[in-house]
Parts: structure tokens; sequence; C-alpha cells
């Protein structure tokens, strides 16, 4: 097989328009395994993306030893990225933590599991017992559960303590696609497909370097390059990204001038006649305003604000106005930058206003980067209700106590539910005392890790930490739970383009450590959480129970489940929801009818101001008379609020590297991934590196207000006056090596956009020195 460290696309296998994609198998077994020497084969898909790429797990003597492609796959026709074929190897790592630990005189101490849960109960109970209790408890979530876990952690928040402080790192991740679909489109839910790129004759991505992230949907758009007829393609991206390397044109934005930019595009669309205007009659509110906003951006404003070439502007503008399919994908160049719903929405207006939406081709992505960062949203284990319900609707909250037969006061809905900044704010000022943290790594992944650390230290926080691993964040909690993980349990998870896959157990968790769904079972069991009739709050035992009662609670709703089952989902390829009686093959694309959630009755929420988040009332929502309508939201270009000084020259923007995933707990413990990028690295504009002094391989240190950082330099054509550095490396390699801080969240700051709370990850003022 191809050296896939080196070329992680491999072998290109061309096609042309509305042709199938495809199918190319791509294997990767321990070494000296053959295919045939392997005891068993579990079906599952990638947990190291978003993608879903559907493959088979290959056991031997009782161990993952590798992982083939799912040739019948909708999703990836049999391909694997770097990390999904390499990835596995961390399940089997020699320091997998095997017993709970409980904190005893200041140390983490071996213990069993009745000690440790038996803390978590008793400071519950403690907490529990005085008026409000519920308001001191916080859950930190994440996008890397399976749905049934989700759901489980949902109710026993929702429906047994009653706290509205629950939210995932979904928060840092995928906030921003959540409030931008709701925005524009009335509930959450992806309204194009991965399938759109067969079809496609434009691509445009925006802040989204796919290639790296979603490898496997790169070859998708890179094997359509390489066919007839290929798609032409946008890339908006500060950096020469391998996207923005092959682009038709690449738009290198000052970081956070995203929205001045798609609405110079829109007023150029508008201008040149390139909208559809029976579709935006028809199918859309907000026309005219939209109209008003947009024409203030002419291509040499434009230019101007976002440093690019005012020609290249209406390069871009014709290359998405004169297409006749387009698809666009957003990512994290957009939701962790400046003004980030309101420049995700803006891209959703740009495919109301063409028209472009529901049919094959045409479809937005506003995409996912976590596995299973669609089920925290679906399942309301994030800054949202189970089934996409609005937290201000009383109908919807007299549903769900209907279903977990509770009295509707308990399930909070006075105030929007508390997104995790809060909590973690919350966490700081003492009001919240017990914070139990799954599956995340705060201590390297929020912004400012000296606050966090200082808020994870704090003697009156009880922090619980159910990881896989002695993490930078497990290491400070009191009480740490040894979870199994994806190949030792079984569940499903929902990847960005809405296909459901299920992942079996293919072999034992180690030691003592225990799947996420049985703590949280546990749990619940200990608390004694009870319904109205005094039968216990949560009914099911284990993971086909589990999906079995969420798919009561998303029927009707837009993420519907009822058809699915682990039987269907075990036959061929994963399936893309809504699924029920009427669709029993799922849906590939959403609003094909021009028909949106933004009915009140059903929406998922009444809105928010976008520039400055605040809530509107059912009666203001009302009043916009939407009648299943989309609404085209138009907001002007705000300066970000991180700009380079005297002090502070440079700007920093942070992101990933195609080797290594987020805090690299999995990837640094496979070794081709580590090996390919092994520490952290500084990519500079050579002038920029002249200028201080500074050539490659350097040492440089890197500093804003709240702390620094040591590097070796790395030049590229990135833009001048930018600098960015992978946030995967944690503050030390080993547990206890704190010599070389080198974090990337050592330097940014605690902001958020104000619509969907997403932290702004993607701009902040530095300076840098060499190192002598
Ligand atoms: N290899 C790998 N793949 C992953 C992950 C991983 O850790 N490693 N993580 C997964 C997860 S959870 C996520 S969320 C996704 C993220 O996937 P992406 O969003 O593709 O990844 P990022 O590198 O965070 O950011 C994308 C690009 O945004 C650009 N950018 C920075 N500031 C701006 C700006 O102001 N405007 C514009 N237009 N662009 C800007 C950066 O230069 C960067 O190339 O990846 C998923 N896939
Ligand atoms: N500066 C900067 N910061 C960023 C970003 C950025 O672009 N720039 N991106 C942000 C984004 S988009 C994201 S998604 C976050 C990611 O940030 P984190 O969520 O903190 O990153 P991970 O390393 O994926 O952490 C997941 C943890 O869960 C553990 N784990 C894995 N599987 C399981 C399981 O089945 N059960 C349990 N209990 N634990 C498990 C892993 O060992 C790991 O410790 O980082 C955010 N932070
Ligand atoms: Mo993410």
């Amino acid at each position: 097989m191809a050296d896939r460290i080196a070329d992680p696309w491999g072998e290109r296998t061309p096609y042309g328009p509305g042709e199938p994609w495809p199918v190319r198998v791509d294997l990767h077994l321990a070494d000296g395994l053959s295919e045939h020497e392997v005891d068993r084969w579990a079906r599952s898909a990638s947990i190291l993306h978003s993608n879903g790429d559907a493959m088979d797990i290959a056991v031997k003597d009782g161990r993952i030893a590798g992982v083939r492609g799912h040739a019948a796959d909708r999703v990836n026709r049999g391909r694997l990225d770097p990390k999904d074929l390499y990835g596995w190897q961390a399940n089997n790592s020699r320091d997998r933590l095997t017993r709970p630990l409980v904190r005893e005189g200041g140390r983490l101490v071996e213990t069993d599991w009745d000690t440790a849960m038996n803390r978590i109960v008793d400071r519950s109970r403690q907490l529990l017992g005085s008026p409000g209790g519920w308001g001191r408890f916080g859950f930190y979530t994440s996008g890397q559960l399976f749905l049934e876990e989700y759901y489980t952690l949902g109710v026993l928040g929702k429906a047994g303590i009653g706290t509205p402080h629950m939210d995932g790192n979904t928060r840092l991740c995928t906030a921003t696609a959540a409030a931008a679909l709701k925005a524009s489109f009335g509930t959450d839910g992806q309204p194009g497909s991965y399938a759109d790129v067969d079809h496609c004759d434009a691509i445009a991505l925006w802040g989204h370097n796919v290639a790296e992230t979603q490898t496997v949907l790169w070859m998708r758009m890179l094997d359509r390059r390489h066919g007839t007829d290929p798609p032409a393609m946008l890339a908006v991206d500060p950096r020469p990204t391998p996207v923005a390397r092959e682009a038709d044109v690449h738009l290198a934005v000052r970081a956070g001038t995203n929205l001045a930019l798609v609405n110079g595009l829109l007023r150029q669309i508008i201008r040149n006649g390139w909208y559809d205007e029976e579709y935006v009659t028809a199918h859309t509110t907000g026309f005219d305003e939209l109209c008003r906003i947009v024409d203030g951006y002419p291509p040499d404003r434009v230019a101007g604000i976002c440093d690019v070439r005012a020609a290249d502007v209406e390069r871009a503008a014709e290359l998405l106005g004169t297409s006749r399919r387009l698809l666009s994908t957003v990512l994290q160049g957009f939701y962790q930058s400046n003004q980030a719903t309101a420049s995700a929405c803006a891209v959703n207006n740009l495919h109301l206003v063409r028209g472009m939406l529901g049919r094959p081709g045409a479809g937005v992505l506003q995409m996912n980067g976590q596995p299973s960062a669609q089920n925290t949203r679906e399942t309301g284990a994030d800054g949202d209700l189970p089934g996409m319900r609005n937290w201000d609707n009383p109908q919807h909250i007299q549903e769900l106590a209907e279903l977990w037969n509770v009295d509707p006061a308990v399930i909070p809905h006075w105030s929007p539910p508390t997104h995790a900044m809060q909590i973690w704010r919350y966490a700081e000022q003492g009001s919240i005392e017990l914070l139990w943290i799954s599956a995340t790594n705060p201590a390297v992944s929020l912004p400012d890790l000296a606050r966090i650390r200082r808020i994870l230290t704090q003697p009156e926080l009880f922090v619980v930490a159910q990881d896989l691993y002695l993490t930078e964040t497990a290491e400070l909690a009191d009480v740490v739970l040894p979870a199994a993980t994806w190949g030792e349990k079984t569940g499903t998870f929902t990847n960005a383009d809405r296909t459901v896959h299920l992942s079996e157990q293919a072999v034992d968790p180690p030691g003592a450590a225990r799947s996420d769904l049985d703590v949280f079972l546990d749990y619940a069991r200990r608390m004694d959480f009870r319904d109205r009739d005094g039968g216990p709050l949560i009914g099911w035992a284990g993971p086909e129970e589990a999906f079995e009662a969420w798919k009561r609670c998303s029927a009707g709703r837009p993420c519907d489940y009822t058809g699915l089952t682990y039987a269907k989902l075990r036959e061929g390829s994963g399936i893309p929801w809504p699924c029920t009686d009427d669709a029993p093959d799922g849906t590939e694309r959403l609003y094909g009818d021009g028909r949106f959630n933004t009915d009140p009755d059903y929406c998922e929420t009444y809105g928010q101001d976008l520039s400055t988040g605040a809530e509107f009332t059912a009666a203001q929502y009302r009043a916009k008379e939407p009648a299943g309508r989309a609404f085209l939201h138009a907001a002007d270009y705000q300066p970000s609020s991180e700009v380079p000084s005297d002090d502070y020259p440079m700007l920093l923007t942070t992101g990933r590297t195609v080797h290594q995933f987020h805090t690299r707990t999995k990837t640094g413990r496979a070794p081709e991934l580590n090996a390919a990028a092994p520490d952290v690295w500084v990519e500079i504009h050579p002038d920029d590196a002249a200028r201080h002094g500074v050539t490659d391989g350097d040492r440089v240190t890197i500093t804003s207000p709240r702390g620094g950082i040591r590097v070796r330099a790395r030049t590229t054509g990135i833009r001048p006056g930018v600098v960015f550095v992978p946030f995967h490396y944690g503050y030390f390699d080993l547990p206890g090596d704190r010599r070389t801080p080198r974090a990337a969240n050592e330097l940014t700051a605690t902001a958020w956009d104000p619509v969907s709370r997403q932290p702004i990850f993607k701009i902040t003022a530095v300076r840098l020195e060499k190192e002598h």
C-alpha cells in the first residue's frame, strides 16, 4: 500500500458529474498480519473527525489489530484517512487508565468503582440537599461519545438533577454551525449531502481546510477535479493550505474579515442579476434588508478590509454567481473567527438568493468537526433541548415532560441553557461546585489555559474527569473514571451529512474501564432518579434500549430516527436522517421543497440579534410571519476587538494538521502519526521572519497578554502579519513535565461570538521574539 503518512489522500479514482464515486478500499493491519488471519471484523466508523468514514475493525487474539474501509458505504466507498488507518493503536496503549482514581492527601490514588462513584454521589446528594442545589452542578461533555450516552446524560441532567448547566466541547466546535442553521432555516440539520460533490459544478470552501481535516471528503472533491467536467473551486483561507493551492480562486483574507467578504460577494451576485428572484420571493424573507446592507460592500472596500485584490473578489463572485450547482462547506475559519454566526449565515444567504439548496449538487454543508458533535446537539447534551426542541416553547417542554413522565417544572427552561463558557465562569466564581467533564481535555483545548488550570485546581470545586488516559485535565481532577472507548463499546453516531452509523464493540475494555453509558446509568441508579409515578427515570440498561428510547424522543422532529434500528444499520451503508416509515432509506437532502422549519410552533429558536446575541421573544418571532420561508439575516462587518498593537503587532491564528487529532491523546499514541508531526511549530511569512531575524528551524517565543510559548519557526506562504500555530500540543508531553509551555491556548483569549457563544480561537494579537 502507498505510504499514507507521506500521501494522506492516496491514489486518484477520477469520475465525472452524476457518476457514482468509484470504490477504493483502504486497509491497514498490524505488522505482519494478513487479512485472512484476522479472527473477526466488527462494524464501525471513524471517531477521529466528523466525516463518518465507515470501516470494519479487525480483531486478533482479543485485541484491535487494524481497520478496513467499507466499500458499500455512501460516505467513503471504502476509503480511510491517515488517522483512521493508524489511530486505533491508541486503544492498545499501555498507559490506558484501567482503574478509577480518587484524590487522597493531594495525590490521585487507584481505587474501585464503588469508592469512586460513591464520592461523586455523596457530593451530589450534599449539593442537592440545599435550596437551588441543581444550580451547583455543571456537566461539560464532548463531541466524541455515542448518541446513546449523550441522551442518557441529557435526561439525567435535565430531568434527574434539573440543571441548565450542561454543554459540550461542541461549543468550541460546531456551536456556530448549529446557530447559523437555526437562524436561517429554523432548526439545526444539515441541508446538503456529501453526494452533492458528485453533482456540483462549483465548490466553495469557507475557512475549511478540508484536505487535512475531512481527508476522505477531500478525496471525493479531488476525484471530481481529476475527472471530466470538473467543478470550479474557491478557497477562503489566510494560509496556502492544500485546499488553497488546488483552488481556482484563493482569497487569502486577513483573519477576522469573513463577513465583509461574503457581503461583498452577495452584492456582486445581486447587482449582476445572478440571483434567483422566483426562489427568493417564494421561499425567503428579508431580501430588501439584505440588499440594503450588502450594497455597502463594493469590491474596492472589501479589498481594503480583507486585504485581497478587488479583481479577485469579482472573480470569486462570478465563479459563485454563474455556477449552476454550487456546493459550499463552512468550518472553523468562519466558526472560530470574528462575527462567526453572522458570517456563517451570510453563506446561507448566498445559497438562498441563488436557490442553491435541496437538489443534487446544490447544497450547503455547515460542517461539524467532531465525530458525534451532531448527536451532542440533537440529544440536548449541549446547550439545546433533546430533539431540537425550543427551550422557550412551553409545548416543547410539555412533550419532553410527557415522554419522561416528569413535572414540566423540573426541566430547566426559564432561560436559555447555560453555554460552556458561562459554565466555566460559574465554576470560577464558585457557584458551580461539581464539574463533571467527560471525553474532553479542556486543560489544553479551552482558551487562556492559565485561567483554566486555576479553575480546575480551586479547592472548593469538585472535578470529575472521565477519560482513557491521565490527561492534562484528569491530572487535576478529584475523581478520574477510566472509560471504554470506540471499539470497546457499542453505540451510534451521526456524521456531518446526517449519516448515522453503528459502531459495535470489537474487544473488551482494558482492566476495569467501563463505557460512558454504563457510568451514566450507574450514577442515575445510585442517585435513584425517579419519574412522576415513582418508577426509575431512566428505564434502559444498554445501548440498543437507549437508542429505542431516543427514537421516541426524536419522533416528529427534524432529526427523526424512528425508521432506524440497529439491525438495519448492520446491513449496508450508513443511513442519513430523517429516517421514518415514509422515508425508510433515510433522506439525502433537506428542504427540496423550499419549505423550511421556521414555523413558530416547530422552530428550535425564536432567534437572536446577530450583532448582539439578544434573544427575541415568541411574539417578536411570530410577528415576522415566516410561514415556512427561510430567513435572510444581514449584518454589517465590524472589526475584531483583537487588533495588532505596538506591544503585540502580529495576529495569531490556530488550527490543525493532518496527522494529529486535537490534544493528541490518540494520535500522539500512534507511532506513525506521532512521528509525522511530533512537536509544535509556528508558520510565518518569510518577510516577517526576516524582520525578526528568524530562519527556518529557529526557536521563537510567542507572547500574548495571557502567556507565552516556545516553538520552532517554519516559513511558509502564509499572509504577512499572520502566524499560525497548531493547537494540538499540550502543556507537557509526559505527565509531570512542565518545562516547555507550547500549547497555543496559553495565548488565546476568553472571548466568544455573541450569538453562538463559540470561542474566537482564530484571532489573537501576539508578539514574536527569536530565542538566543
Ligand atoms: N487532522 C485532523 N482532522 C480533524 C481534526 C483534527 O484535530 N485533526 N479535528 C476535527 C474537528 S473537531 C474539527 S472542528 C475540524 C476543523 O476543521 P477545519 O476548520 O478545516 O480546521 P482548522 O485548521 O481549525 O481551521 C481551518 C482553516 O481556517 C483558517 N482560518 C483561520 N482564521 C481564519 C479567518 O479569519 N477566516 C478564514 N476564512 N479562515 C481562517 C486556518 O488557516 C485554517 O486553515 O477538523 C476535524 N478533523
Ligand atoms: N486554539 C485552538 N483551540 C481549539 C481549537 C482550535 O482550532 N484552536 N479547536 C476547538 C475544537 S473545534 C475542538 S473540537 C476542541 C477539541 O478539544 P478536546 O475535546 O479537549 O480534545 P480531545 O483531545 O479530542 O479530547 C477528547 C478527550 O476525550 C478522551 N476520549 C476519547 N474517547 C473517549 C471515550 O469514548 N470516552 C471518554 N470518556 N473519553 C474519551 C480523549 O482521550 C481526550 O482526552 O478544541 C478546541 N480548541
Ligand atoms: Mo471541533
